[in-house]
C-alpha cells in the first residue's frame, strides 16, 4: 500500500510540476516587469507612460521594497532618453496639488515598501530627446546610497489622459 501511494505521488509530481509557473515567469507574463533585486532592495512593477509627440517630460513609476534592517535612500536616477531624471513628489499645498523635486532623494525605510506612482512620488525625465511610445522599454539606472546602482527596464503603457497637465512651476 505504501509503495502504491508513493508511485501515485511521483506520477502526480511528474505530471503537474512542470506546469507550475514560477512567480517570476508569472509576473513577466502579466506586467512585462520582472523583479529586480539589488542587495536588500527589491524593485517591482516598473513602468512609464507613452508621451505626446512634443512632450518635454516623462514619468517613471515603480515599487521599491527594503528587505533590510537599515534604511536606504534612492539618491539619483538617470536615463539615456532625457537630459536629466529627477525624483519628485506630488503633494497638496493648501488646496493646490504641486510637484517638487526631492533633492535629497527618497528614503526607503527598513522593512518597508515605497511606491512611486502617478499622483505621488515619481521619477521625472526632464528634457526628453524624443517621444516615449507605447511598448517602448526605457532602461533607468537607479542609485541607492547603500545598495548601489541597478538598471531597471520601464515598459511604456498608454498615455495618461491627464498627461498635458503634468506641469512644473
Ligand atoms: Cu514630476
Amino acid at each position: 500500500m505504501t509503495l502504491r501511494l508513493s508511485a501515485i505521488a511521483l506520477a502526480f509530481t511528474a505530471l503537474f510540476a512542470p506546469a507550475l509557473p514560477t512567480f517570476a515567469q508569472e509576473a513577466h507574463a502579466g506586467h512585462h516587469a520582472e523583479m529586480v533585486v539589488l542587495g536588500q532592495i527589491e524593485i517591482t512593477g516598473a513602468f512609464t507612460r507613452a508621451t505626446l509627440p512634443n512632450a518635454p517630460v516623462g514619468g517613471g513609476f515603480l515599487t521599491i521594497t527594503n528587505k533590510g534592517t537599515e534604511a536606504d535612500r534612492l539618491v539619483s536616477a538617470s536615463v539615456e532618453i532625457a537630459k536629466e531624471a529627477q525624483i519628485h513628489e506630488m503633494a497638496m499645498e493648501g488646496d493646490v496639488m504641486k510637484m517638487r523635486q526631492l533633492k535629497d532623494g527618497l528614503e526607503i525605510p527598513a522593512g518597508q515598501t515605497v511606491v512611486l506612482e502617478p499622483g505621488g512620488f515619481h521619477l521625472m525625465f526632464m528634457g526628453l530627446s524624443g517621444a516615449i511610445k507605447e511598448g517602448d522599454v526605457v532602461p533607468v539606472a537607479l542609485t541607492f546610497e547603500k545598495a548601489g546602482t541597478v538598471t531597471v527596464d520601464l515598459v511604456a503603457g498608454a498615455t495618461a489622459a491627464d498627461a498635458p497637465a503634468h506641469g512644473h512651476e
